[in-house]
């Protein structure tokens, strides 16, 4: 493994710089921030031999850190542990409350970097000038499980972004799903309680495969789009580096004449989509319940920096007016065939966090932070989220200054009048906390005032098709056509694609204990595909029920290949791994020789042996990253072998041997091998193919999955 990067010091305080007190001071008229008062909590004073005075949360030093003050040698202990008392009562109070959707998640620092300048677009700051760079911060989670939940079941990821520009924060708050389960705000409460584990009982934990998700599904069809997004392959990401990311809503440009047009964000991985096999992420859950966090924060450390590109769908709206969709309506796309994704940026992930805690738990992100030449659309969706997201992060942060931990903090300026409040770590100086005051006049500082020609202003047309002066609780016709797009989707998949979505309904409604749930979720497949149903229902040994009626005939819609991953899926060994098993006396120069092509190529190699602690090959001694049992192949995207037929003989006695084999095979990774190696394949059933061959063919090969074998392996009729 690649020795772990240590970012410059000023790299990694460039976060800090703009917490309350350190040197620089983001508030310098209003919001006087008493430097002196802050002290770090490293200390930076009283160090002894290079390590720091343990101290109390007051500064005493502490003497012991062993023992309690009690009275007598076994007696109870004293009121009077100040330091005990304080020690147990931080501890009492570590953690805050989890979110309530998208608990678990991973946290990095990076870089985005404008790639076209789109002024004529939007005067959003950042997308002024080519090279124009901003801080971000970026936040990946699932949705459904909680904090300590696994990594790979099948779920949405969120994808959220804040972007520290210039001129202010910017939160794009998506999804790794172009589209959301619902279209109104006011059914998120109903969504979320429903794929949450069972109030009653308490599970099932991170999974939708239960009742109560399933039924809200069968009766609200809106989900439909969703729901077939999640069943398939982009449900089950291989690594948070390789799945896209989506703003989801119709947003707005606005440039600086005040001229609008409507936009839809990507992200685009650099090193392309791929996804698990199911029955790979339920090994994973277990052999590597931090499967993705570690992926992520292990390339960061290696340098490995992953990265995305930002690309716009922008659109005006008489084309929206067009469309056989709504465009304010959450639950559709717009085909990258119909408007093409151009790209405008690049994001790379650069910085692991320094403290888990203080930044990725404590980030709060709000699709109510944008900057000037971004705007909202009347999607009730995201209206509804503007308001959410404020209200959430005082009831998980405990205060209405949440925005002053550092991960939160703007990077630019920030002054007004707002003062107080718990955990208060700013001291403003002056008495001007009012507007309008004219305490200038007498020479004292008057605060900031507002600025109308720089400052963000709504865009004021409410052009949206849309009667302003009604008040109405209603869902617009234009949103009712719930099956075309997921038609579309499904019919865009590859045939392997498919039968994964199949298989992935058919698993989760075996889960349902409920028939008419079941019954009916079916009988809203048949507006999807009827072959769909139809896959569904055998692998059910149900009999199909009758069409739901649709509140609109769906229509058929020309396939988008960009909605299948392996139709864009990318060869290349970048950001992969793979497993290398050896053994007593296997040859150290072929060990290298495989070692060298993945690294070269910007892969990571991983030895894995029966015996971690240290191993004679021939050619050399060395030590390897993990022990077999320890290392089952789910966990590398394709496995190599290099046995002397001897240790190959002993293996086959080995399950944990004949099980990595088998499962590679099964999972369709290649499978590079030397001829020692063929006694424990043939023991774990694994047949020749394009993808099982000799360790000189490796570098051909590749690290691509051999989907042409799924037929071999299961049925995808
Ligand atoms: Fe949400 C968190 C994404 C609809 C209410 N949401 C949250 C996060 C992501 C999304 C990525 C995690 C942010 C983080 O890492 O801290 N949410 C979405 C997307 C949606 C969406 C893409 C639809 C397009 N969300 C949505 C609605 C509501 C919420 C309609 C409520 C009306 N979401 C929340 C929340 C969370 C949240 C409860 C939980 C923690 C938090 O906000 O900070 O307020």
């Amino acid at each position: 493994m690649a020795d772990r990067k240590t970012p410059s010091p000023a790299h990694r305080n460039s976060l800090h710089d703009h917490a309350p007190g350190a040197g620089k001071t983001p508030t310098t008229d209003t919001l006087g921030t008493g430097g002196e008062l802050h002290q770090s909590v490293q200390g930076g004073h009283d160090h002894a031999d290079g390590v720091a005075h343990l101290t109390d949360n007051f500064g005493h030093r502490i003497a012991d850190n062993e023992n309690s003050l009690k009275a007598g040698a076994r007696g109870p202990t004293l009121l009077e542990d100040f330091i005990l008392r304080e020690k147990i009562f931080h501890f009492d109070h570590e953690r805050i409350p989890e979110r309530i959707v998208h608990a678990r998640g991973s946290g990095a620092h990076g870089v985005f970097e404008c790639t076209k300048p789109i002024p004529h677009l939007t005067q959003a700051s950042l997308f002024q000038k080519m090279g124009n760079t901003c801080p971000v911060f970026v936040r990946l989670s699932t949705v459904v499980g909680g904090a300590g939940s696994v990594d790979t079941p099948r779920d949405v990821r969120g994808f959220a972004v804040k972007f520290y520009t210039e001129t202010g924060n910017w939160d794009l708050v998506g999804n790794n799903i172009p589209v959301f389960f619902i279209q109104d705000a006011i059914k998120f409460p109903d969504l979320v309680h429903s794929v949450k584990m069972e109030a009653d009982r308490g599970y099932p934990q991170a999974a939708s495969a239960h009742d109560t998700f399933w039924d809200f599904v069968g009766l609200m069809p809106e989900s439909l789009h969703t729901v077939i997004w999640a069943m398939s392959d982009r449900g089950i990401p291989r690594s948070l580096r390789m799945i896209e990311g989506f703003g989801v809503h119709t947003f707005r440009f606005v440039n600086a004449q005040g001229r609008s047009h409507f936009v839809k964000f990507h992200w685009k991985p650099v090193l392309g989509l791929q996804s698990l096999i199911w029955d790979e992420a339920v090994k994973i859950a277990g052999a590597d319940n931090d499967f993705h966090r570690r992926d992520l924060f292990e390339s960061i450390d290696q340098g490995h920096y992953p990265a995305w590109d930002f690309g716009v769908q922008v659109f005006d709206e008489d084309w929206a007016a067009r469309q056989p969709y709504d465009v304010l309506d959450a639950t559709k796309l717009i085909p990258e065939e119909e408007i093409p994704v151009e790209i405008i940026g690049r994001m790379t992930l650069n910085r692991n966090v320094d403290n888990f805690f203080a930044e990725t738990e404590q980030v709060a992100f709000m699709p109510s932070n944008v900057i000037p030449g971004i705007d909202f659309t009347n999607d009730p969706l995201l209206q509804g989220r503007l308001f959410s997201y404020l209200d959430t992060q005082k009831s998980r942060l405990g205060t209405t200054n949440f925005h002053q931990i550092p991960v939160n903090a703007p990077k630019c300026p920030f002054h007004n009048f707002q003062r107080d409040g718990m955990m208060q770590t700013l001291v403003p100086t002056g008495r001007a906390n009012y507007e309008p005051n004219s305490l200038a006049e007498a020479g004292e500082s008057g605060g900031p005032r507002a600025c109308p020609t720089t400052g963000f202003t709504t865009f004021a047309p409410n052009t949206e098709r849309n009667d302003p002066s009604e008040k109405l609780r209603v869902r617009p016709e234009s949103f009712a056509d719930h099956y075309s797009q997921p038609r579309l989707f499904y019919r865009s998949q590859t045939r392997n694609e498919r039968a994964h979505i199949a298989s992935a309904f058919v698993f989760e409604l075996s889960k349902v204990q409920l028939e008419h749930v079941r019954k009916r979720v079916l009988s809203q497949l048949r507006n999807v595909d009827e072959t769909l149903a139809q896959r569904v229902a055998a692998g059910l040994a149900m009999d199909l029920p009758e069409k739901a009626k649709p509140a609109k005939e769906p229509v058929d819609l020309p396939v988008s290949d960009k909605l299948s991953i392996q139709k864009q899926a990318l060869d290349t060994m970048a950001g992969r791994k793979l497993g290398i098993l050896v053994a007593e006396g296997s040859d150290l120069t072929q060990v290298n020789r495989l070692r060298d092509i993945v690294l070269h190529a910007g892969g990571t190699p991983f030895l894995v042996a029966p015996r971690v602690g240290g191993i004679t090959l021939k050619g050399g001694d060395i030590k390897a990253d993990g022990q077999l049992a320890g290392s089952p192949s789910v966990l590398f995207d394709a496995v190599a072998s290099v046995l002397t037929p001897d240790m190959a003989e002993k293996l086959t006695h080995d399950s944990a041997a004949v099980e990595w084999f088998m499962t590679a095979y099964a999972h369709c990774k290649t499978i590079a091998h030397c001829k020692g190696t063929q006694i424990l394949l043939d023991k774990a059933g694994v047949e020749k193919d394009a993808g099982v061959v000799p360790l000189d063919a490796f570098a051909a090969t590749g690290m691509i999955r051999h989907w042409e074998r799924e037929p071999k392996l299961r049925d995808l009729a």
